[in-house]
């Protein structure tokens, strides 16, 4: 008779790391190594500045509003929430979903404001429940790379003191963190791009298709 084979589930992979990483041409060089494995794959980035939620965050980034830390934190979290079921339908579909930043920018970035009530700890609770990620991928880049890359851009947080707040704290949370895979991203973008498809490759043949998205 005909045999109904469930669909092989996408694998959720986050790329992480400090502003002039390299993360957005890096995704999008994973995303055509995917496709070529003749893979349905996807590309998404946090903030997603086209929602109503978006629009507040791209505001609040480019330093035209205010927003308490909390407040803008929550919003952050909910620009993830707005498109969580998304991701899980796209997944359950067969589709790899690439996601350019993720919960631990979420909480990294909040966390380096060293508010007095606004520890990592306060930072996770509204990331408890989104869809986790099979592997995520951290770029890493030290700060006198990152230097040669050339000067900061406008938006709040492009500031030697934020970001050297921010490196500290992905080292925090990566030490304890399982699935992390760290990627020198000072090195060639071939070479750095070759260190992540290996990561991936492994990632994608040890996921056990029947096995849900884990939350
Ligand atoms: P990008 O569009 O990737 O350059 O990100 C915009 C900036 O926002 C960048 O400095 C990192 C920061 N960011 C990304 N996600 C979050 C988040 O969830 N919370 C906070 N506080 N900052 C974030
Ligand atoms: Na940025
Ligand atoms: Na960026």
């Amino acid at each position: 008779g005909l045999s109904t084979r469930p669909t092989r589930r996408g694998a959720l992979i986050v790329v992480e790391g400090l502003d002039r990483a390299g993360k957005s041409s890096q995704c999008e060089m994973l995303r055509d190594f995917i496709s070529k494995r003749g893979d349905e794959v996807k590309y998404i980035r946090f903030p997603d500045r086209t929602t109503a939620i978006g629009k507040l965050i791209d505001s609040y980034l480019r330093g035209s509003s205010h927003q308490d830390d909390h407040s803008i934190h929550l919003l952050f979290s909910a620009n993830r929430w707005e498109v969580a079921k998304s991701i899980e339908e796209d997944i359950a579909s067969g589709t790899t979903v690439i996601v350019d930043r993720y919960s631990y920018s979420g909480v990294v970035y909040s966390a380096a404001k060293a508010n007095p009530t606004l520890s990592l700890e306060w930072a996770w609770q509204p990331e408890i429940g989104l869809p986790r990620p099979d592997i995520c991928l951290f770029l890493s880049i030290s700060p006198e790379e990152a230097a040669k890359r050339g000067g900061f851009g406008a938006e709040r947080y492009e500031n030697e003191t934020m970001q050297s707040r921010v490196r500290e704290l992905f080292r925090t949370i990566f030490e304890k963190q399982q699935d992390v895979s760290i990627i020198d991203a000072g090195k060639s973008i071939e070479e750095v791009a070759q260190g992540i498809q290996g990561a991936v490759s492994d990632c994608i043949a040890r996921l056990d298709a029947t096995t849900p998205l884990r939350k």
